[in-house]
């Protein structure tokens, strides 16, 4: 396929005044008119056709000016429509049919339909499937669009901007017109018919404007929308005080359909959102939905303003509206909830999902050089680490100054197209620094390493920290620059307190050291006594540390960091050290060492009531198999992880037993809420219960806490606990059964039985994965169904994914070519779960690599799945 290349960028050379649609809506025969006014851009030749892109469409017909032309005069393929002769300066006006069949697309790309609802998704290139146009962010104009359809086919019909009019069209049938005068791209437009049952609010911005806000959920469930509502409320209001910015139409509608590719879509004025971050009640939704559903209505309501006003170039630029819009949404969310827990989740994230990505096949950069399907490029790498670099931006500037470039840029970029060095540069003038080599950040993939020792001298009472850099190869970056990376760092003293003092060898201010050379030596003198250092405090960098620190000076950390962030890396750190060495043991046929210290640590952190509790839970829950399995690097025996961890969460278990068994029954009493302090209670007493639980080897307390759960987080858990601890027991036979019954009309909440039974670990998962597949209720075209089976078992099941016979693998295969038929958007990203095969064993390496094979060998494979099969393989 084609590569698209950055450094390839040009503008249209056609210039787009407006574009009016219209849409005659029909399941097998949707009628396209699109009329838009365009004329030459100044310099360019009259030889020059103009070419439009398509994708699946036929042209049913083209007039220019209103009049039908030579047939010789154009071209229609279905991906392109090249038409020639055209005006020199005057603007002129195309007017192009062409007729869809949403019934049947089954990409969710373009219109389609889900559960009976005409729905669009076009960013990134699925406008073209719905009209000849330029599909690309840089083309912004003024649409009109005009709906007509069966009133019984769709009562509702919406698109972006505000409502224009609308009534009855003919017999039977009705339409509604939308104008939206802020000139967008065309990623952002978007079109819903349906029958929905709706639910209404209002909200004042801040100039005094009143709002209407539409949330259209599926009837009978506008109860479950109203979470929803209010976070949006909230989030319309922090952007007002945090960043001065105000919302900008009449109306902001949402609505949630089922079948949807990701999250959620920040089309201008109609955000389209997958069902599962919008309905939210507390018997169907755990706490960890709810935090979810906050976060996305915010991130998609923040787009608005970074994405929506200010839009990309091109989709090389991908994270400036993205990275900076997921650092938008977690400062959100830490302002609504608990800021160190918020940063907590973000670094285990991160850590989760963008390292590997960084570390194996798929590395690149924040803002890629070059792809072949920009669908793969929706990654942890564009989102997590682009909003982390955002976030460094802040470190390095300053709260202030970083406040400035972000009103510079968006006082000078409204209205524009930008691209990251737009961004940058608004910061640089805004705070006079240099941010050259900063940027390096956006063009360099790959976790950088920094390698920290430190020197004590007692009688001099000099403390000397040394810092050096390292970034490894990534595909097509084989040398890489030195990078500018900000450690925020204490030195704690003996006593507990922090020394205050400034050191020498380069720039340290705020508590930041500014790493820029490849080695530098910061010193500090009339140091009192020889101190601790925490470095990375908060994660302030995306780096990997290597440090040789003893277990007391990680304890010293964990008992008296001010910063709860840090007290939680050190711990971590601790946790992860031992387990990677219980690991090494257990690959080797070992007896594992006890696990005393760290017991002890875990269990006084868990009983410290000065803390609060969802950051006890944090604390207590131990790395993930997949984070000891980074940690390792290569080689990797995902049994041996598992064996060692399983051994150390039963040590700390017993040791802890009276503890966990104290707290299990800590969660709180009387009506559900899902506010953050009650559910960090329940997560708690969720761990606790799952500790107190391996201690006893009974599933009798599990099953107790289902029987006696009225809400879905302590339900969820305590199914978790007995599907992962007593598999095959008959307290866990029941809950499943219990469990599927209960909700066998609700999908969404089925979704997480198919997801724990998925993530049981063990090689038999495998088997069970391949029998809810083919279970005939088992919904093969819906994309949460499949995330939540295949996704779960390939993405967060260890050892029954790794099977050493391979099975896991060909399953996945063979999920991959079936869905890629229907789906290749969902078949590359679940495809994405084998991106760390290199650092595997050599026999799951090679079963992995034959399963790649035959994926590769399948035949006619989409260019979104073909991309990223080569990549691995390459
Ligand atoms: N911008 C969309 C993602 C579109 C993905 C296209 N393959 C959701 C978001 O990030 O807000
Ligand atoms: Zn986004």
């Amino acid at each position: 396929g084609h590569v698209f290349k950055l450094t390839d960028y040009k503008p249209t050379d056609f210039v787009v005044e407006r574009i009016d649609l219209t849409f005659e809506l029909d399941p097998k025969a949707t009628i396209v008119v699109s009329r838009v006014i365009l004329h030459r851009r100044e310099g360019v030749g009259t030889d020059v056709p103009l070419v439009l892109d398509g994708d699946e469409l036929t042209l049913d017909s083209l007039l220019i000016d209103g009049m039908e032309i030579d047939a010789s005069l154009y071209d229609a393929t279905p991906d392109s429509l090249t038409i020639r002769e055209l005006p020199e300066s005057a603007p002129f006006e195309i007017t192009v049919t062409t007729t869809l069949s949403p019934e049947t697309n089954t990409k969710l790309m373009g219109l389609y339909r889900t559960s009976g609802v005409y729905c669009t998704q076009c960013e990134s290139e699925g406008f073209r499937r719905i009209t000849y146009f330029y599909d690309r962010p840089d083309v912004l104009t003024v649409y009109t669009v005009t709906i007509i359809a069966a009133k019984d086919d769709a009562k509702h019909l919406l698109s972006n901007g505000n409502f224009l009019g609308g009534g009855n069209y003919d017999e039977g049938r009705h339409f509604a017109a939308w104008f939206d005068p802020h000139p967008k791209p065309a990623y952002l437009f978007a079109l819903v018919g349906g029958d929905l049952g709706l639910v209404e609010d209002t909200f004042t911005t801040m100039s005094g404007r009143e709002v209407a806000l539409k949330i259209y959920v599926e009837h009978g469930k506008e109860p479950r929308a109203a979470y929803a509502m209010d976070a949006l409320k909230r989030s319309m209001k922090w952007d007002e005080d945090v960043y001065g910015r105000e919302y900008d139409l009449d109306i902001f509608q949402i609505v949630a359909v089922s079948d949807f590719n990701m999250g959620a879509m920040e089309n201008k004025g109609l955000n389209v959102f997958n069902d599962k971050y919008v309905l939210a009640d507390p018997e169907t939704a755990a706490d960890a939905d709810y935090a979810n559903i906050e976060a996305i209505i915010a991130h998609e309501y923040f787009h608005n303003w970074t994405g929506n006003r200010i839009t990309c170039r091109d989709w090389f630029q991908l994270c400036l509206k993205e990275g900076l819009t997921v650092y938008r949404d977690h400062a959100f969310s830490a302002d609504q909830r608990s800021a160190p827990v918020k940063r907590i989740a973000e670094i285990r994230l991160l850590k989760a999902h963008q390292f590997p990505e960084d570390a194996g096949p798929l590395a690149h950069p924040v803002r890629p050089e070059t792809y072949r399907e920009i669908n793969n490029f929706y990654t942890a790498t564009v989102y997590e680490k682009g909003s982390e670099v955002v976030r460094m931006i802040r470190t390095i500037l300053g709260v202030e100054d970083f406040r400035k470039g972000m009103d510079l840029y968006f006082e000078r970029h409204d209205g524009d197209a930008a691209t990251i060095e737009d961004f940058l540069a608004c910061f640089a003038e805004a705070s006079g620094r240099d941010l050259k080599q900063f940027a390096l950040w956006y063009s360099q993939a790959g976790t950088p390493s920094v390698s920290v020792s430190s020197e004590w001298n007692e009688t001099k009472k000099t403390f000397k920290v040394t810092l050096e850099q390292s970034l490894a190869p990534t595909p097509g970056q084989s040398r890489k620059a030195l990078m500018h990376i900000p450690l925020a760092y204490g030195l704690i003293l003996p006593d507990g307190t922090e020394f205050e003092g400034q050191p020498t060898g380069g720039e340290a201010s705020d508590g930041v050291f500014h790493l820029t050379k490849r080695k530098q030596t910061f010193s500090f003198s009339n140091v009192p006594g020889r101190p601790v250092v925490s470095i990375n405090r908060g994660f302030s960098a995306p780096v990997n540390i290597a440090m040789e620190q003893s277990p007391e000076d990680l304890a010293h950390i964990s008992r008296h960091e001010s910063d709860g962030v840090a007290r939680w890396q050190a711990l971590n750190d601790y946790a992860t050290r031992h387990l990677v060495a219980a690991s090494r043991l257990a690959r080797d046929g070992r007896n594992l060492m006890p696990a005393g210290d760290l017991a002890d640590v875990l269990i006084a952190t868990a009983k410290d009531d000065t803390l609060e509790p969802a950051f006890r839970a944090q604390a207590l829950a131990l790395p993930a198999e997949s984070d000891i399995a980074r940690e390792i690097g290569s080689n990797i025996d995902p049994d041996a992880i598992h064996t060692a961890r399983e051994a150390v969460l039963a040590e700390v278990a017993r040791a802890g037993q009276e503890v966990f068994t104290t707290l299990a029954a800590s969660a709180p009493k009387g009506a559900y809420s899902p506010d953050a302090a009650a559910a960090g209670q329940r997560a708690l007493a969720g761990i606790s219960m799952s500790y107190a639980s391996i201690a006893e080897a009974t599933a009798e307390r599990a099953k107790a806490a289902f029987n006696a759960a009225d809400n879905m987080t302590v339900l969820a858990q305590a199914l978790q606990v007995l599907a992962h601890q007593f598999p095959g027991s008959d307290e866990t036979r029941e809950a499943l059964e219990t469990f599927r019954t209960r909700y066998a009309d609700n999908p969404l909440v089925l979704d997480k039985w198919y997801s724990i039974q998925a993530m049981a670990p063990g090689a038999e998962t495998c088997e069970r994965v391949e029998e809810l597949l083919a279970s005939p209720v088992f919904d093969h075209t819906n994309p949460n169904r499949m995330r939540s089976l295949v996704g779960a078992f390939t993405a967060g099941n260890p050892t029954g994914f790794n099977r050493a016979d391979g099975a896991g693998y060909r399953l996945l295969a063979r999920q991959v070519v079936e869905i890629d038929g229907r789906n290749p958007q969902l078949a590359a990203r679940l495809l994405t779960a084998m991106r760390s095969w290199r650092s595997l064993e050599p026999g799951r390496q090679e079963q992995a690599r034959l399963a790649l094979l035959s994926i590769r060998d399948a035949g006619k494979l989409s260019a979104d799945v073909s991309d990223i099969v080569e990549r691995m393989l390459a």
